[in-house]
């Protein structure tokens, strides 16, 4: 099986959404020079991994034409994979992780964790690379009514287990899946702090997480003053405050919009837990 990087920390996952309506980044990296220049950006940062996006997942966004999501990313794959760089793709359509497995991704990140695409689980199962399953209720049109819960912690766990054995009996062999309580997706801010508060419920599923935090509506909530929520490129040091408390809890990994910060917080972090070992 390809390798996914093992930095012996906390990993480091970069943003790259070549998309126009991203909520922090939208149209940024639209054309593939500015995508690429930024993902080789986010790599010698010190991303372990770069996500390149094609499709906006915020509240509200439309859905994209694969065709369009495929041009979108697949050049900013070839080439990133080309220069060396780890890359995953954050898509919910199999055809492409297909096609960006073929051009070098070594993780297919499913937001939907193979509820969008019913082909999606038998097409990973048959690609050499990893999957990631996240938590996820319904499409971005709708999500925000599905966030219903009696216990958020309890239903997601459980929720993330059914997709676990779905994904297994596809084929696609537990040491190959990360999983991702999918913060901000069918969930209020409360169920995001409840999640972040007892992930070890979640660890008790015996599988790598992956946390998405980064910049998300809850901080812009938490930070609020008279002139509103505080807009999501001011949210960084919050995010990167929290990667810390994260490492130190030993999630796997993070997915940020900025890289150095968050090294920066898991080598605090690391003398903090096992100071022998940086
Ligand atoms: N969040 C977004 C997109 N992709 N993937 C995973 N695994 N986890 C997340 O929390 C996640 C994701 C939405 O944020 P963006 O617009 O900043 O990419």
């Amino acid at each position: 099986m390809r390798k996914l990087p093992q930095p012996g920390r906390t990993l480091v996952m970069g943003v790259l959404n070549v998309t126009p309506d991203s909520f922090s980044d939208g149209g940024d990296f639209l054309n593939t020079e500015a995508a690429v220049a930024h993902g080789l950006h986010l790599a010698a940062a010190g991303a372990d991994l770069v996500d390149v996006g094609g499709e906006s997942t915020r509240p509200g966004a439309q859905r994209v034409d694969p065709n369009a999501e495929l041009g979108r990313v697949i050049p900013v794959i070839e080439r990133l994979a080309a220069a060396g760089v780890p890359v995953s793709v954050d898509t919910m359509s199999a055809e492409v992780a297909a096609a960006a497995v073929g051009a070098g991704a070594v993780l297919v990140n499913d937001v939907s964790g193979g509820l969008a695409d019913r082909d999606m689980l038998a097409t990973v199962a048959g690609l050499d690379a990893w999957y990631l399953a996240m938590h996820w209720r319904g499409h971005s049109t709708n999500m925000q009514q599905l966030a219903t819960y009696a216990d958020v912690v309890t239903e997601v766990r459980d929720e993330l287990a059914q997709r676990v054995a779905v994904a297994t009996a596809a084929g696609i062999g537990r040491d190959r899946l990360i999983i991702d309580p999918g913060l901000g997706f069918a969930k209020t801010s409360a169920h995001n702090w409840e999640l972040l508060r007892r992930l070890d419920e979640l660890a008790e599923l015996g599988l790598p997480i992956l946390i998405g935090a980064s910049r998300k509506r809850f901080f812009g909530e938490l930070l609020a003053d008279a002139a509103g929520p505080r807009p999501p490129r001011e949210r960084d040091a919050a995010t990167a405050a929290l990667t810390a408390l994260l490492a130190v809890n030993g999630v796997w990994g993070v997915r940020t919009h900025t890289v150095g910060p968050h090294r920066d917080a898991i080598s605090v972090a690391g003398m903090l837990s096992n100071p022998a070992g940086r």
